[in-house]
């Protein structure tokens, strides 16, 4: 806690001269409408809260810098992955998905691993979870999804009838929960969880050549996890078990590291691989597009105010740089949409003005005016484009690359629907010991289930991935496997 002994003021700058008593009509009478300190901290007060996020609400963050180890040239321009040595300042948010601001960190769920990378051309946003894949494969979907995942509007509580309801109807959810109810949805700490961007990104170098790429952020600590009995132990003992490791090791110096590495596609590949690159239900075989590293990521130094930082940071899949550009996975696109909307909801128009989202880099827009513009608001310069005043041009060097797009407008669903291959593999991967914990989790979170036939229609997906994963969990909610699987 600094201390500065400075004189004590009102928000305007005034010296407070009584900051113990209200002002009132002697010592009982009734206080005075006057006595403006009083109603200004009382008001403040009443509007400290800003919406909290509407999915990972509950996290923790930290500042640190990212250090290029393999230069990356040939396969993008963007700066911050270029030239080894290349130093760049980052600010980092963890989170669960599903909790609420005040709920516990250790919760089974996929944690948010948010980055945003101070590049010298601008702010680029890598917005992933701890998770290479995810529940669904169209935005259209999250919403209803998460609506499972969040409080029955009845009894507000937890509803895994409606969990359970969803995933059977949505068999594309099956590789993520797996993973989600193995070991993996359960990370001892941050520090030893991987992060990955989960989508399909395009990487474009300076001649204008592009590649498919997915992000993944090895932690240096190794990967650690806990059982559910330590994990509904610490919940009860201490929610913010998390958020308090963090802080603490880097508040000693035991700073947490990952060291990134990509997967890199030919973009023709993408349309022949067995599986369609931009389905984020599914990841590239690593035998397929190796890893190839690209630097790594140190946390150095902790927030100075959790507000200011943590919860006013704002990031986007859309915040990106030159040399990085989105695939056309429909998650992604939608969400270039979904989060920008919730910055300006959630934190204001002007988001990006503020010192935890402000780019290093100089930002020459002919955005104007908005709530709470803490800037000059771009003074006296031209306020429109184009313009006979000098005022900044596009550079159409950094125009986004073109690439040929063919279809007719409408609804339409991906046309591979094999969704059994990687959620078994992921099965088949496991140790026996793995497997048993994983069957015994899902075993419990199915028993509340109101419904047997969506218990019946689950285990028909886990048995689809795997004999024995579907024969061992309908086992342990004493049903058989259906006929007609
Ligand atoms: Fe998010 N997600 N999301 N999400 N997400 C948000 O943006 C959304 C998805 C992720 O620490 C929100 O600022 C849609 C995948 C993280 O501030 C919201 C879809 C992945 C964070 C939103 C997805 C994520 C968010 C809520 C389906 C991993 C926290 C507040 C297309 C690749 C970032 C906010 C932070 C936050 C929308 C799915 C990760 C509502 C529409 C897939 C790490 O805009």
């Amino acid at each position: 806690m600094t201390n500065n002994n400075k004189k004590l003021t009102t928000s305007w700058g005034a010296p407070v001269g009584d900051n113990q008593n209200s002002m009132t009509a002697g010592q009982r009478g009734p206080t005075l409408l006057q006595d403006v300190h009083l109603l200004e901290k009382l008001a403040h007060f009443n509007r400290e809260r800003v919406p909290e996020r509407v999915v990972h609400a509950k996290g923790g963050g930290a500042h640190g810098y990212f250090e290029v180890t393999n230069d990356m040239s040939k396969y993008t321009k963007a700066k911050v992955f270029n030239g080894v040595g290349k130093r760049t300042r980052m600010f980092i948010r963890f989170s669960t998905v599903a909790g609420e601001l005040g709920s516990a960190d250790t919760v089974r769920d996929p944690r948010g691993f948010a980055v945003k990378f101070y590049t010298e051309e601008g702010n680029y946003d890598l917005v992933g979870n701890n998770t290479p894949i995810f529940f669904i494969r169209d935005a259209i979907k999250f919403p209803d999804f998460i609506h499972t995942q969040k409080r029955d509007p009845k009894t507000h509580l937890k509803n895994p009838t409606a969990v359970w309801d969803f995933w059977s109807h949505s068999p594309e959810s099956l590789h993520q929960v797996t993973y989600l109810m193995g070991d993996r949805g359960l990370p001892a700490t941050w520090r030893h969880m991987n992060g990955y961007g989960s989508h399909t990104f395009k990487w474009v170098n300076e001649d204008g050549e592009g590649v498919w790429v997915k992000y993944h952020f090895i932690t240096d600590q190794g990967v650690k996890n806990i059982s559910n009995e330590v994990a509904g132990k610490l919940a009860g003992e201490n929610p913010d078990y998390h958020t308090e490791d963090l802080f603490n090791a880097i508040e000693k110096g035991d700073y947490p590291s990952w060291t990134l590495k990509v997967q890199i596609m030919p973009l023709e590949d993408a349309d022949t691989y067995r599986f369609d690159p931009f389905d984020v239900t599914k990841v590239w075989s690593h035998k397929d597009y190796p890893l190839i590293e690209v630097g790594r990521m140190v946390l150095d130094r902790n927030p100075e105010n959790y507000f200011a930082e943590v919860e006013q940071a704002t990031f986007s899949p859309g915040t990106l740089v030159p040399g990085i550009e989105p695939s056309p996975d429909k998650m992604l696109q939608g969400r270039l949409f979904a989060y920008a909307d919730a910055h300006r909801y959630r934190v204001g128009a002007n988001h990006n003005s503020l010192p935890i989202n402000r780019p290093k880099s100089e930002v020459n827009s002919y955005q104007r005016d908005g709530q709470m513009r803490p800037d000059n608001n771009g003074g006296g310069s031209v306020y429109y484009e184009p313009n006979s005043f000098g005022g900044p041009k596009e550079t159409p060097e950094n125009k986004t690359t073109a690439y040929p797009v063919t279809g007719v407008a409408e609804n339409v669903a991906y046309d591979h629907d094999d969704h059994y291959t990687q959620a078994g593999d992921l099965y088949r991967l496991m140790s026996e010991e793995e497997r048993t914990r994983l069957v015994n989790t899902i075993v419990e979170a199915m028993k509340p289930v109101s419904l047997e036939e969506i218990k019946l229609r689950q285990i028909s997906h886990f048995y689809k991935a795997d004999a024995e994963y579907g024969t061992r969990i309908a086992k342990g909610l004493g049903l058989s496997v259906p006929q007609e699987v």
